[in-house]
């Protein structure tokens, strides 16, 4: 049977306007990332998601939409849009796009009608109240950048409710109209060629909102429409929630009944996963992956987790214990400015991590070592670093780092009207950290990924297959997992420390021969019995027990 293209796919987050500019004017575009379709083919994605790429006076990085139906003219037209997807198709890779629609941006026609209008048939669009809310400073997304959650409008005479920055107004989902309508859009997209959509906020948008109730409680009859009108329209096109929330309520954005059909989103993001992994990493200590794995909720059987490392966002450490979220701290973000929003961090994963080559690699072997689909931002390939020096979440959002000269490969433009500055200085600067000169080194950090997702991709377990935790005497750094599926079977070994080990694993091994495909070093032929397995410091191996019915 051929498994479902999400739950093997590699996906690649692209922020358009600072991948590639072909036209010169200093901001990537649709055009630029086209002509760099053949890179990421041979890195070997196959799945590209862009952020927001909308029309939108781009206070929230385009996450505050203007214009649902078309392509911010800083990106270009959508003559380039079908173009690129038509590109992409050709190379086996598909387009997820960025579904906004827990707000809009305040420029929206749709707002500006409504606010102007108390007859306009948009102002039951949007979510009012006449009274001053008594929960207005609350529910409060980004503390530091934003004071309230419910602002008055002048014009409206009342106030409005925003989840997030005041300039991105909430749609009222209550109403049926914008439920139509956001239809249309995924009906628009998904013509023009989208395989499926990153919905942005998912529990936002789902929460009914009355003034004094906070949080409001879920809808989720509007998950249950989409997957229906989706599947009817596209019948493999995919729903991926950003729902950052308890492992308790996370099974509730894939199924309406829990262990029953995946009749909601097809994927989500692992953010429980994401949190562990990095105090993990921070501690040395496989424990905190342990219990993740351990602790996993059930999804429905087609349903699939989006793993990540780092994204565009801060790495959010809020469902951390304070004692926890401090040693992550400590150890990743020493520094106040490398800190964001009282929970998070806003840098990027190889400057986390020192630069530190052997431990990068294990960050990742361990990533896309976890259940479901890896998701890779980019830069990551060729451990780009940050700019503290921009403010809040920009640091992370700089050019990509094409080559060594001035303008990094990004534009023809002059440097000092590029989108967001070149990393200029320090070791991660773009002189020292780019494609051109890591292509002609056979050992990069970039020739190693082009292995790890072509090793991950021979590995159909790890997308489908069921983890399960070794529960062996072992070092406190290592974690050992394995996937069992009709696809085959994996066994995993990660060291999360800097101090060699030797496991014996001689319970495990399995009717077949086991065979290596994936170690940071050369330990040498395996025995049939997997006794002392040697793991150097941060070291890891991937072993196949079993090749599956794939032949
Ligand atoms: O983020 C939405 C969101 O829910 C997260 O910011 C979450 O609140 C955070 O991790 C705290 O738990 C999305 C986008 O990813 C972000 O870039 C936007 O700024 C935000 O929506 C508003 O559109």
């Amino acid at each position: 049977m051929s498994e479902r293209w999400y739950k093997e796919a590699v996906v690649y987050c692209v922020e358009v306007d600072s991948f590639q500019d072909s036209n010169g004017d200093g901001c990537g575009d649709l055009r630029g990332l086209t002509s760099r379709l053949d890179y990421l083919s041979r890195l070997g994605v196959t799945c590209v998601w862009l952020n927001p790429i909308h029309p939108s006076p781009q206070r929230d990085n385009g996450y505050d939409v203007s214009d649902y139906y078309g392509i911010d003219p800083r990106l270009g037209t959508l003559g380039d849009f079908v173009e690129l997807a038509t590109q992409a198709r050709q190379r086996g890779i598909r387009l997820l796009l960025d579904l906004v629609v827990n707000h809009t941006s305040d420029q929206h026609p749709w707002f500006q009608s409504a606010r102007n209008d108390p007859g306009s048939p948009y102002r039951d669009w949007y979510v009012w109240s006449s009274e001053e809310p008594p929960d207005r400073r609350q529910g409060i997304v980004f503390p530091g950048e934003q004071t309230e959650t419910w602002t008055f409008d002048n014009k409206a005479g009342q106030w409005y409710f925003h989840r997030f920055y005041d300039f991105q107004p909430d749609l009222n989902w209550s109403t049926r109209a914008v439920r139509e309508e956001v239809k249309k859009i995924m009906g628009f997209w998904l013509q023009l060629g989208a395989s499926g959509f990153r919905i942005d906020a998912a529990p936002f948008v789902l929460e009914q909102v009355t003034p004094g109730v906070d949080p409001g409680p879920l809808d989720f009859s509007i998950l249950d429409d989409w997957r229906q009108d989706v599947q009817w329209r596209t019948a493999d096109a995919v729903v991926l929630c950003e729902a950052n929330v308890s492992p308790e309520e996370l099974p509730k954005y894939c199924a309406a009944a829990p262990g029953g059909p995946n009749d909601r989103a097809h994927m989500l993001f692992a953010f429980g996963i994401n949190a562990r992994l990095w105090l993990a990493l921070a501690r040395g200590d496989a424990e905190p992956l342990v219990e993740s794995l351990a602790a996993l909720p059930k999804l429905a059987a087609m349903a699939q987790w989006a793993t990540f490392l780092r994204n565009h966002d801060e790495l959010d450490l809020s469902r951390l214990t304070d004692e926890q979220r401090n040693d992550v701290m400590r150890e990743f973000a020493p520094k106040q400015d490398m800190r964001i929003y009282n929970r998070g961090i806003r840098r990027r994963l190889a400057p986390m991590l020192k630069g530190e080559r052997r431990r990068i690699e294990l960050a990742y072997a361990l990533q896309f070592a976890m259940p479901g689909t890896p998701v890779l931002r980019y830069g990551e390939e060729i451990g780009m670093g940050e700019d503290l020096r921009l403010p809040g979440r920009e640091s992370i959002r700089t050019p990509m780092q094409w080559d060594g000269s001035r303008s990094a490969g990004f534009s023809s433009a002059s440097p000092a009207e590029f989108v967001r500055p070149i990393l200029s200085r320090g070791a991660f600067a773009a002189r020292l950290v780019n494609i051109g000169s890591e292509r002609r080194d056979n050992g990069s950090l970039l020739r190693w990924f082009e292995q790890l997702i072509r090793v991950v991709r021979e590995c159909p377990e790890i997308g489908v297959g069921e983890p399960t935790v070794l529960d062996l005497p072992l070092p406190r750094s290592v974690l050992v997992h394995r996937f069992d599926a009709p696809e085959g079977t994996i066994l995993l070994l990660h060291n999360l420390a800097d101090v060699a080990v030797t496991v014996d694993l001689r319970s495990v091994a399995g009717s077949e021969p086991p065979s290596e495909v994936f170690a940071d070093a050369d330990y040498g032929p395996l025995a049939t019995k997997l006794t002392e397995l040697d793991l150097h410091g941060w070291g890891y191996r991937w072993i196949r027990l079993r090749r599956g019915n794939r032949g």
